[in-house]
């Protein structure tokens, strides 16, 4: 047996065990490669779904909902920057990291471009995009690589106060004048669809799946995180005295879930693929941002060299 195998079993008997992999452990290169892509990609999300919220931190419209969005979108930087962080322990750097972003090589989730209209979509996004991303999170804090599963206790606290901030804005335009109920329909017409397309292609056609559930980085697959989304919000859609746009939601008895309609995949992997309705929008704020701060890069880089060069001259 060649020693690379032996690793690699003696590897897969720890996952099985369910032991924690850390930076310095001996990992297969996959396994290695497999993080570094769904954390970069997770850490992305986190700085493009920005965009959308920041928005309309501008035109919130009470000092109470502006205090609120604003936290939300400064703790989704956060999120970014633990997980950047946790990305670089496998071995990458931070600017090889949002290389691969703005040259399209990593992607970011797609519901991150889909335009923000009104109001209403700011308590569309916390009640469904976050209620989504606590769903598939939680599921990672006991994912089998150390600094991810870390990253994801404090990032899923934080999402869940995102979650009820939202929720809280669309129960106040749901009860209110019918313009704002109507409001908040339209925000749910238009984020019910793409939330579901955020947990990722169904079982059968989701290439990394089987693998991420064999060394524990996914604990659910893609259908079933789906499936308990929906179990979860369609009651809250209800309380709200909203209605979700899927004539085929329907209690099963049988099967315990809510049965649902089909999701439109062709429009799930054009946005993928690049072409949704943000996608360029998007790309080109964040390619703005990094050319914005090339010079605090630049002056941080000249100041840790100012320093090591005084710092030599001290030891001498
Ligand atoms: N969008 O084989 P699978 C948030 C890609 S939460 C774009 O099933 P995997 C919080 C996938 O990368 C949102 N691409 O892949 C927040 C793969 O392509 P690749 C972020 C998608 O990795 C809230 C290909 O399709 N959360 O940001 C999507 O096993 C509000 C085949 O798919 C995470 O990233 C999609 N929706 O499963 C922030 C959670 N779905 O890379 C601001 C961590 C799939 O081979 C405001 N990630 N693809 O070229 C995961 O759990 C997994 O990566 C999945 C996909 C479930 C997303």
């Amino acid at each position: 047996m060649s020693k690379e195998v032996n690793l690699e079993e003696q590897f897969q008997a720890r996952i099985d065990a369910g032991e924690r992999i850390e930076p310095k452990d001996w990992m297969p290169e996959k396994y290695r490669k497999t993080h570094i892509r769904q954390i970069s990609q997770h850490a992305h999300s986190e700085i493009v779904g920005m965009l959308p919220e920041g928005n309309w931190i501008t035109r919130a419209p009470s000092l109470r909902r502006k205090v609120g969005l604003l936290a939300k979108v400064q703790d989704e930087a956060g999120h970014g920057l633990y997980l950047y962080s946790a990305a670089e322990t496998l071995g990458i750097s931070r600017d090889e990291l949002e290389v691969q972003l703005l040259t399209g090589k990593a992607k970011y989730s797609s519901i991150f471009n889909y335009p923000t209209l009104s109001w209403a979509d700011i308590g569309a996004i916390g009640w469904l995009v976050d209620g989504a991303a606590i769903i598939n999170q939680v599921m990672l804090t006991r994912t089998s690589y150390g600094p991810y599963a870390r990253a994801m206790v404090r990032i899923c606290k934080e999402e869940s106060f995102h979650q009820r901030q939202g929720y809280e804005i669309m129960l106040g335009l749901a009860k209110g004048t019918p313009e704002q109920k109507e409001m908040a329909q339209d925000a749910l017409n238009r984020f019910w669809w793409p939330s579901l397309m955020m947990f990722g292609p169904r079982d059968h056609e989701s290439p990394n799946t089987a693998q991420s559930v064999r060394w524990k980085i996914k604990r659910k697959t893609n259908d079933e995180l789906r499936q308990q989304f929906i179990d979860i919000t369609a009651p809250q859609a209800d309380y709200l005295g909203l209605t979700i746009p899927d004539p085929d939601l329907k209690w099963n008895e049988e099967r315990g879930h809510y049965d649902f309609g089909e999701i439109n995949w062709d429009e799930f992997w054009q946005v993928v693929k690049g072409n949704g309705p943000c996608n360029r929008e998007r790309i080109e704020a964040r390619t703005k941002a990094r050319e914005d701060g090339a010079w605090v890069r630049e002056a941080a880089l000249q100041y840790a060299a100012k320093k090591a060069t005084r710092n030599q001259s001290k030891a001498v």
